[in-house]
């Protein structure tokens, strides 16, 4: 395995002393952002991390190496090149052994951050069953991901493209604690809350990091998703994103997007048809959840 992966000095040196690392992923700078907005969230939310003290580890493929932590040449290079393939855990081996460069979305992102020994891991918005998933069976592989792999998630729930009933009821069959920061309801990415209850609400992070302790000192072998909501003054209410999501949705089907493609075409559209607002939210809900989640793996050092 070792001759597939390189981590970072710096991150290597901080998992050897027990030092917080927080695992990003890369799907959402090569396919979730456009150009110079992704390099600078990318390097915003690096900053983030340090400044708790923590150490940040973005992963991607490059030129078929697994890289766990970037340096910014790298991180550029994920940003703006068109040759970088979205990765989910299924297409890690073929990026690998063909010497392609990839970016990793949630599902694939935590698998290796595990495999580096990563407990902490940030990102925007997970994926989940879409809207019509019971008939088209799309499920994302970040739910799969999430029942087996020992590391917990930061995001800022899931977007209504999304069945967030569904989605939330797999996680449930999975096995996989659901936990809202500060909040009754469960977030949707772009607004604070959605018209579903979260099965766990906790009010500081310390209690939040004793949970996923406490779940991992267990042998579980599933994630622990915190959901963590959009600051108000950042979000866009439910009602007024839900048109644009549908207009959206509508476009992709007459379009015949399929499989990996749709997300990253419906974020693209959504982006589009809101002049550039759902983009605005999108940037500071992720800092938002670095922030959250470097506090929780410090918290979690001790
Ligand atoms: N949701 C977002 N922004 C994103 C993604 C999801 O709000 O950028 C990306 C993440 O990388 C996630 C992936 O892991 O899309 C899920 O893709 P799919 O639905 O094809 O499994
Ligand atoms: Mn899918």
């Amino acid at each position: 395995m070792k001759n597939h992966i390189e981590i970072h000095k710096e991150v290597q040196e901080a998992l050897k002393q027990g030092q917080a690392v927080v695992a990003l992923e890369s799907t959402i700078i090569a396919h979730g952002m456009p150009w110079p907005e992704n390099m600078e969230t990318a390097m915003a939310v690096e900053k983030i991390i340090r400044d708790k003290n923590a150490i940040p580890a973005t992963i991607a493929i490059l030129d078929g190496k697994i890289c766990i932590g970037l340096k910014n040449s790298q991180l550029e290079h994920v940003a703006k090149s068109k040759d970088v393939l979205k990765v989910s855990t299924r297409e890690i081996a073929y990026v690998c052994s063909s010497g392609k460069n990839g970016a990793t979305t949630v599902a694939s992102s935590m698998k290796l951050a595990s495999l580096a020994g990563i407990k902490v891991f940030v990102t925007g918005g997970t994926g989940g069953v879409h809207r019509n998933g019971e008939n088209t069976m799309d499920v994302s592989t970040d739910l799969t991901l999430m029942s087996k792999t020992p590391v917990a998630v930061v995001s800022a729930g899931v977007k209504s493209i999304l069945d967030i009933g569904l989605t939330l009821e797999t996680l449930e069959t999975l096995g996989v604690p659901v936990i809202t920061f500060r909040s009754d309801y469960f977030p949707s990415f772009y607004s604070s809350a959605s018209p579903y209850l979260s099965p766990l609400r906790m009010n500081d992070t310390a209690e939040i990091a004793k949970l996923i302790r406490t779940h991992f000192e267990l042998g579980m072998e599933s994630s622990v998703l915190v959901a963590n909501p959009v600051p108000h003054e950042n979000e866009i209410p439910y009602d007024e994103i839900e048109s644009l999501i549908q207009t959206a949705i509508n476009k992709s089907q007459r379009n015949d997007i399929k499989g990996k493609d749709i997300t990253p075409y419906l974020l693209k559209e959504i982006a589009e048809a809101s002049g550039g607002r759902s983009l605005a939210t999108n940037i500071a809900l992720i800092k938002n959840n670095a922030v959250l989640g470097a506090d929780i793996a410090k918290a979690m050092e001790f």
